[in-house]
């Protein structure tokens, strides 16, 4: 046993699960904490400009690291700022530990200063939330935590700390690795569950694999190519998680759901059987009903929670396993019952689909428009861009484009908002995710009204030297809410339109690098050196205020 401030046993405890930055605003309710970190250089504390540019950041460390992140706010307000944050890492399954400071144990229950049921607050939003109510328990707590945020479908988890309980406290406790307190190894699937599958799956013309984010957790997006390639599967990914597979696998047709490509939706309508590998079919996958997916598909559904499985689509077979170890024993199945690769004419139907995307958006570089339409700069975008490129993209219209148009090899380089669809989003996604990896060219894509909600974090990454490039499309509005005013309601527009500053010499006033481009020969080259200038960057491209495309929705109308 060792015995340490409760301060430090808390970095102790985050430490042993590798985390090496702490995001937040300095609060009294934690100075404990922080002071531990005054003679421990292996955690920096990443002092934000407002919360939830903090619950962003360690979001997308999380998503790009796998490890778990951390938070560490005050009470009241600190903490309701994070909500949004930790809101995304919920739909992203993303391991953030965010703990708030709290007024003293004896001031609870009595509408005291900064006193909020937080608890309450965040448990719709996180996998567990709890307060801590003694020294003694922060150990036993944090592991519980900590178990929680990294076992089956991870996510993320609050502690609501009172100020009394780390005030001066001594803790007597193990400083145990996290394997003695939660497993290290994802459960494997049911081997007759396997044998049902490879049945299904061997009598289907048309098999057809969605990959979502369940595969990039497991880190199984090579596994997903393997069988791919093994049995001529073609390949779609689920909304949001383009990444989840290698682009460039001859079989992969292109990402399904809202904003998707229209190819990957008709090989979907196509198929007869889906294999379906850490996909929930959630909203903007599938929108619950026949658009993509077809009645009568047979559905095999990997998933390493229980609560998707079946849940939007009757499955044939429905396999509770991490995505990685069902993927081998499928693979390994597929062997043993010597299953053919899939016929000619369905992977033709593939690579047909497959080179009509590409062939549909090389088209997009003779869109010749000034100001310049989304679509062209994703067109300059794509060649500009290194395969090993981050790109986290913001909600709204001209970000949007982006989920059919750009390319991704390696894993854990797409960050979306996914169901939350929340603004604010990208840049300080993007600067977690360049601290998770800092050799790593860093791209956010915002729209302007987006990227102004948390801009205030470019502060934070000149301070820090978080050198990730943001790219803002202005169109002067809130575009994508314009587009149902302009397609549904006449044009009749109200809250829609916006004023702006140039946004690259916004960046110049905080000491980052700024560009502004107007032209689309310009875009490769910008973007090549704000990548390259050693500072963070944010660069304006004035786009078409008139571009917008018809809103895919479920219950108006369909796209
Ligand atoms: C936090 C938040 N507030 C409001 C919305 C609703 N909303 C979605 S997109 C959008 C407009 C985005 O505008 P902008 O960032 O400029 O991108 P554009 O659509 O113009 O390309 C709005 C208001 C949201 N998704 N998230
Ligand atoms: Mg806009």
């Amino acid at each position: 046993m060792t015995e340490l401030s409760a301060g430090r046993a808390v970095v102790e405890l985050l430490k042993l699960e590798q985390v090496r930055h702490i995001f937040g605003i300095v609060g009294s309710t934690f100075l404990d904490v922080l002071d531990a970190l005054y003679d421990d250089k292996s955690v920096e504390y990443v002092n934000v400009r407002h919360e939830q540019g903090a619950a962003f950041m360690a979001d997308g460390l999380a998503r790009v690291s796998g490890a778990p992140a951390a938070c560490l706010v005050t009470a009241g307000p600190g903490a309701t700022n994070l909500v949004t944050g930790i809101a995304a890492a919920h739909v992203a399954h993303s391991p953030v530990v965010a703990i708030a400071g709290g007024p003293p144990l004896g001031h609870y229950d009595k509408d005291a200063f900064q006193e909020y049921d937080l608890v309450a607050l965040f448990a719709p939003v996180t996998k567990l939330a709890l307060r801590i109510d003694s020294p003694k328990r922060i150990p036993e707590i944090f592991r519980l935590a900590l178990r929680t945020a990294m076992t089956g479908r991870k996510g993320p988890v609050f502690l609501d700390i009172p100020r009394d309980v780390l005030n001066d406290q001594v803790v007597d406790m193990e400083l145990a690795e996290p394997g003695t307190y939660r497993p290290l190894h994802a459960p494997p699937p049911s081997p007759e569950a396997i044998e049902e599958a490879v049945s299904v799956l061997r009598t289907a013309q048309r098999p057809l694999m969605l990959v979502g984010g369940g595969v990039t957790w497991a880190g199984a997006g090579g596994l997903a190519s393997r069988l791919s390639a093994d049995f001529g599967l073609p390949t779609i990914t689920a909304y949001g998680r383009n990444d989840a597979i290698a682009n460039d696998d001859p079989l992969y047709v292109g990402p399904l759901g809202r904003a998707g490509s229209p190819e990957a939706a008709a090989a979907c309508r196509r198929a007869d059987a889906l294999l379906v590998v850490g996909s929930r079919l959630g909203n903007f996958t599938s929108f619950y009903d026949d658009r993509y997916i077809q009645a009568g598909t047979r559905i095999v559904q990997i998933d390493i929670d229980a609560r998707d499985l079946g849940r939007h689509y009757p499955v044939a077979v429905a396999i509770q396993a991490d995505a990685g170890h069902a993927l081998a024993a499928l693979r390994e199945g597929f062997r043993r019952a010597g299953v053919k690769p899939t016929s000619d004419a369905w992977r033709g139907e593939a690579v047909e689909l497959r080179a009509k995307r590409r062939a549909r958006l090389d088209a997009e570089r003779g869109l010749a428009t000034l100001p310049l339409k989304p679509q062209r700069v994703y067109a300059e975008l794509r060649p500009a861009l290194p395969p090993e490129t981050i790109v986290a993209l913001d909600a709204g219209a001209a970000p949007a484009y982006g989920y059919d148009r750009l390319n991704f090899t390696h894993p854990r380089t797409f960050l979306t908002p996914l169901d939350l669809g929340g603004l604010g989003f990208a840049f300080p996604e993007a600067l977690g995710a360049k601290l998770a990896r800092p050799g790593a060219p860093v791209l956010a894509i915002h729209g302007d009204g987006g990227f102004l909600m948390n801009v205030q974090e470019l502060e934070t990454a000149v301070r820090h030297g978080i050198n990730a490039v943001t790219l803002v499309m202005n169109n002067n509005a809130w575009g994508s809410e314009k587009a149902y005013q302009k397609h549904f309601y006449n044009e009749r527009y109200v809250g829609a339109d916006l004023g702006n500053p140039r946004f690259d010499r916004l960046a110049e006033l905080f000491g980052a690098r700024g560009y502004y481009v107007e032209h689309a020969d310009q875009v490769g080259d910008v973007v090549r050196a704000a990548l390259a200038c050693g500072r963070p960057a944010v660069i304006e491209i004035p786009i078409d205020p008139n571009e917008f495309p018809v809103p895919a929705t479920s219950a108006r109308r369909r796209a």
